[in-house]
């Protein structure tokens, strides 16, 4: 049976011209600067963002949490939606290996933070008080349905962290999503941010690793802390080899991936069990619900599509998630309603 796989985009592999690119890479200790593919990467991913410069990290994660460490100090306050990835997917990093005290608000359907609440976070200068120090927004924002903030949201919410001497960070794991969706130049999004991580190893298929963005002086500090985090890779060259390959041919296709999402949450809202309380997909997440005639929850209707070869996330008691990305083509999508159909029925 072929295997569909749709828990996320995490799950691609690198293709055929990322491992040849791989193969043959020029390597360098990374440590030393000497990586020509890496700072290839690094400064290719500064271009693309409008930033001056790039770091290569292992992981998102660690690209999230060196730049709120470079940003804040011990005891220092982040604002962060309520269902971004820092808050709730990194495992407190801010906080147990920088002392950054997280500040949520609720992200709204569309993925934003109200500018009042935003406003209504910063604290006065009083001893009382954490100093808000730096706000963190999600593009595209995953848990509300990998839906796109817009570049005049971000950038007013750039000015306004600027505005009170506080800086903003853009958790842009998907931000070619965003760019592709509304077929804008990546740059704009960021344009007032401070820093920005992005991924390559999610819908653009590299193995591993994402780039923090931002000043010189930024990437400087970020430098020192990706190596206290143990972070500083040697012969890094063969990855970000498939990284290159990433940023120059798979961010047109994440169209593909869009359409594809697209034609699956139109396949499934055709099925009587399933509804979109979060609304349609924007980018390449899918989030159906369960109606409630529908009998078992989440967790039960994936491990029966599982037998169907088809696998998704559950990610609430009566939510599921299905990400598409390269390796799910039109055949795939067919299969995935197919499994549906045949398990709600
Ligand atoms: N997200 C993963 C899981 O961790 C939830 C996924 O399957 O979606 N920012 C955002 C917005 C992300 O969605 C992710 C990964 C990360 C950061 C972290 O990236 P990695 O996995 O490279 O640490």
């Amino acid at each position: 049976m072929n295997i569909v796989d749709l828990r996320s985009d995490t799950v691609t592999k690198p293709t055929p011209e990322m491992r040849e690119a791989m193969a043959h890479a020029e390597v360098g200790d990374d440590v030393y600067g000497e990586d020509p593919n890496v700072n290839m990467l690094q400064e290719a991913a500064a271009d693309k963002m409008g930033k001056e410069a790039g770091l290569f990290v292992p992981s998102g994660t660690m690209g999230n949490l060196i730049a709120v460490l470079v940003h804040c100090q011990r005891g220092d306050e982040a604002i962060m939606g309520d269902k971004g990835h820092t808050f709730s997917f990194e495992a407190g990093g801010i906080s147990a290996l920088g002392g950054v005290f997280p500040h949520t608000l609720p992200n709204q359907a569309d993925g934003t933070l109200r500018i009042d609440d935003i406003l209504g976070a910063i604290r006065p200068d009083d001893v009382h008080h954490p100093v808000s120090k730096l706000v963190i927004l999600e593009n595209t924002q995953n848990r509300c349905g990998g839906v796109v903030l817009s570049k005049e949201y971000s950038n007013e919410v750039a000015k306004l962290a600027h505005h009170h001497d506080m800086k903003l960070h853009v958790d842009g794991a998907r931000i070619f999503n965003a760019s592709v969706a509304l077929n804008i130049n990546v740059k704009e999004f960021v344009k007032e941010a401070d820093s920005v991580t992005f991924c390559l190893s999610k819908g653009l298929c590299a193995p591993v690793g994402s780039v923090l963005c931002g000043s010189r002086e930024f990437i400087g500090k970020a430098r020192r802390m990706r190596k206290m985090l143990g972070g500083g890779m040697r012969q890094a060259g063969v990855l970000a080899a498939a990284g290159l390959v990433a940023l120059d041919s798979m961010v047109d296709r994440l169209a593909e991936d869009h359409r594809r999402a697209s034609e699956l949450a139109q396949g499934l809202g055709k099925l009587t069990g399933i509804h979109f309380e979060m609304g349609l997909p924007q980018t390449n997440m899918v989030f159906p619900s369960l109606r409630a005639e529908v009998n078992g929850n989440a967790a039960e209707i994936v491990k029966k599509l599982a037998t169907e070869g088809v696998k998704v996330s559950a990610v609430a008691e009566r939510r599921l998630r299905l990400v598409t990305h390269a390796w799910v083509d039109d055949a795939a999508v067919q299969q995935t309603l197919n499994a549906f159909k045949k398990v709600l029925a």
